[in-house]
């Protein structure tokens, strides 16, 4: 007799942070953990896993990875979105999870093997000005990150994405959306100045930037333009990447190697990005496409167009997607870049994990599986919080991209 599902569950817990955790037990007494965490909108997820599609698992054979996506994205009918994707993700994690831990491996072996020892990663700096955020930059440079992603006010903006206000993290998700001001003018205008003496003052760190959606083609290319100078390692989310098509004109403007697709969710997402070599870097994660089986056939596209890897981290993916995702980037032959924003102290009182962030990379663990538990009673100290990413506005009040 095969294996069996016996018993699974979506569980919003709130250490630090909301986070959506999926447990699939098996009558083999395995259990495998998956990351459905989706920021601002967890209990969408919640519901979607626990009223929908979890009791569908119960009595199937664990081992069936692939009839198990299949059925669970084409069984739908109503495909792709963030929340099904996520919602698929924590399953199809926690499945491999198990057949990792059946087969007494880490979960790189199950895919193919390790490619590299460790991971090259980046991680945030940023600051209310200039000098304040070249004195964070310095910080993580002595704390030995290799690079390091450039954040900072502009003059004549009060509130904007990546910058943290005191007493907060840069990526803080608050009880009501905080409303950002913009000013794409002011922004063009300042970003050249950060990264000219950013770049003068650490000449062999990589710089990275994240525009975060908020130009159009054109600003994108004159942005893109004005940084070749200052040799980024790359310029992410310049332009929102619904019209895959309208990146044409940022890639035909500048050289400035570029980076899109946390937001996405599936292939057809970024299909024409990857196959036009619209951009450099993929960002697409394993949390909100899908898993490690849908992501493995996205790097597999992208390795084809020569673009690399370079996932989201941000600190609102959980450490069950870090696992995950440093396994993946253990094996994946075109690995890029890792991104690293460290968890809310409270999440290793609800989470373990066995990897590691050192001399400026990161470490995936070796233990079976994708070596992440998480503590179901030490969760429920942590109950869910609503929260909200903030948005942003122009001065006229128009709603911007945040
Ligand atoms: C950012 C994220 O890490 C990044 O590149 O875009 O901080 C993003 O804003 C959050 O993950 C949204 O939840
Ligand atoms: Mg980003």
């Amino acid at each position: 007799m095969s294996n069996r599902i016996t018993a699974a569950r979506a569980i919003v817990c709130s250490p630090g942070r909301n986070y959506v955790t999926v447990v699939i037990e098996t009558a083999e007494g395995l259990a495998g953990i998956g990351d459905a965490t989706l920021n601002g909108r967890e209990l969408a997820v919640a519901s979607y896993l626990n009223d929908h599609i979890l009791p569908l698992l119960i009595g199937r054979d664990p081992s069936r990875i692939e009839d198990i996506w299949q059925y669970l994205y084409r069984g739908a009918y109503w495909r792709r979105g963030p929340v099904t994707m996520t919602a698929i993700a924590g399953v199809d994690v926690a499945l491999w999870d198990i057949k990792a831990k059946a087969a007494g491996m880490p979960l790189y072996q199950l895919l193919g093997g390790a490619s590299r020892e460790r991971m090259l990663c980046y991680t945030h700096a940023d600051g209310a000005d200039i000098d304040e955020t070249l004195a964070a930059i310095e910080e993580k440079q002595r704390q030995g990150f290799a690079a390091v992603r450039v954040q900072s006010g502009v003059p004549g903006l009060d509130r904007i994405y990546g910058v943290h206000a005191p007493g907060e993290t840069a990526d803080d998700p608050h009880t009501a959306p905080i409303e950002g001001d913009w000013d794409t003018s002011f922004y063009l205008r300042h970003a050249p100045m950060l990264f000219e003496v950013a770049r003068e003052c650490f000449p062999d760190l990589h710089l990275l930037h994240d525009a975060h959606h908020r130009l159009t083609p054109n600003e994108a290319a004159q942005l893109g333009r004005s940084l070749e100078p200052y040799r980024l390692f790359w310029l992410e989310d310049p332009v929102p990447a619904e019209s895959q098509e309208s990146w044409r004109r940022v890639r035909q403007m500048t050289t400035v190697p570029l980076a899109v697709g946390e937001v996405f969710n599936s292939i057809w997402d970024a299909q024409q990005l990857i196959t036009e070599r619209l951009t450099d870097y993929l960002r697409t994660t394993i949390v909100h496409a899908g898993g490690v089986t849908h992501v493995r056939r996205i790097a597999d596209l992208c390795a084809l167009y020569q673009i690399r890897t370079g996932f989201h981290g941000a600190n609102d993916l959980s450490p069950v997607t870090m696992g995950a995702a440093l396994h993946f980037g253990r094996w994946v032959p075109n690995f890029g870049i890792q991104e690293y924003a460290s968890h809310p102290r409270q999440a290793a009182e609800v989470f373990g994990w066995d990897w590691a962030c050192r001399d400026g990379h990161l470490h995936s663990g070796e233990a079976a599986g994708h070596g992440v538990s998480f503590d179901e009673a030490a969760a429920a100290r942590f109950p869910y919080q609503r929260r909200y990413l903030d948005v942003n506005r122009l001065k006229d009040g128009t709603l911007w991209d945040w």
